[in-house]
């Protein structure tokens, strides 16, 4: 990687990415672009180097800022989640398969490498629950599921057929302090860390004991870099490493913060839609091959975690 393009620099991962990026890269050689520049907590991705206004659906606008920087690698996490996708399914589509259909067209013209997100959403209801294998029955029921595994084999389609460098990782639920996830069904693991420090309080929207994998922000961010750094020969699943952290259910990371703040208290409101999409996830994913074939070795746990997302939170939140 030389001159990356990141698409969807802007959101959770984007805004921790570009900066980690600029740092390791370069500050001019890491373009962020997004579709607006009005999200809060940007400002240090659009003032810290190249920022270009991309929508993915435009190919044309995304060919010439790749042809403008002489862009080696696109790093391309503008998408939908998954709780939104099921409130708009025809726009999920939209946008998460035109738009990565664009991304490798792009690179195929200008010979980029590519990474693409895929998630734990690309499994379903009869899929293997726990440990969960690299390959076993992938038959998500919800849209977004459905395009990550739709994404997961156009990436492999691309590589096979036309030699374009792509890879990918299966996220589970990522957790951080520095942008709000927009709208994915993992989203209370990191409200109940806004809320535990604010209001001493957290309305659950997923049922006790429902477990879903789950990874703290810098650990995603090091599998990224890893991954795309990676001789290509040691790499036999390149779009669809299954990767984990950790997997809880709510009650133990309410019981891992309540060891910080110990008046803080959980109650329970279960969102139908998401808890529906939780249940059809893995409880936890086997990431074995991902630790074979490129090094995968995550340092936080649930603990770690905790302890550094509310310090960091606290500074942000202002809060003594
Ligand atoms: C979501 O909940 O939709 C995402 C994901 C697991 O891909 N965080």
């Amino acid at each position: 990687m030389k001159r990356i393009l990141v698409t969807g620099a802007l959101g959770q991962i984007g805004s921790e990415l570009v900066l980690k990026l600029r740092g390791i890269y370069g500050q001019n050689n890491v373009i962020a672009s997004s579709k607006g520049n009005d999200k809060d907590g940007s400002k240090d991705v659009i003032d810290s180097g190249p920022f270009e206004i991309v929508d993915v659906l435009d190919s044309k606008q995304m060919a010439d800022v790749v042809s403008k920087y002489s862009v080696d690698t696109i790093i391309h996490l503008a998408a939908i989640l998954s709780a939104i996708g099921e409130g708009n399914p025809h726009l999920l589509w939209d946008v998460n398969m035109n738009g990565l259909y664009n991304v490798l067209e792009i690179a195929r013209e200008r010979k980029c490498a590519v990474f693409t997100p895929s998630s734990i959403a690309a499994f379903g209801p009869s899929t293997p629950k726990d440990l969960t294998p690299q390959e076993t029955i992938q038959r998500p029921t919800t849209i977004y599921g459905v395009s990550k595994v739709a994404g997961e084999l156009l990436c492999d389609y691309y590589y096979q057929r036309f030699g374009v460098d792509t890879r990918g990782l299966r996220f589970p639920g990522l957790i951080s302090y520095k942008a709000l996830p927009g709208g994915g069904t993992t989203d209370y693991a990191v409200h109940i860390y806004y809320d535990a420090l604010k209001s001493k309080k957290f309305i659950c929207n997923i049922k006790k004991g429902t477990k879903m994998d789950m990874m703290y922000m810098p650990d995603a961010l090091e599998a990224i870099i890893n991954l795309m750094e990676t001789e290509p020969s040691r790499l036999i699943h390149r779009n669809a490493f299954n990767i984990t952290a950790m997997s809880f259910d709510p009650e133990e990371i309410y019981k891992e913060i309540k060891k910080h703040i110990p008046e803080f208290k959980i109650v329970y409101d279960v969102d139908l839609v998401k808890q529906k999409i939780a249940e059809s996830w893995p409880n936890s994913l086997d990431d074995k091959d991902a630790r074979r074939e490129w090094g995968w070795n995550p340092k936080y746990d649930l603990s770690a975690m905790t302890i550094d997302m509310l310090e960091k939170l606290k500074e942000k939140l202002n809060i003594k």
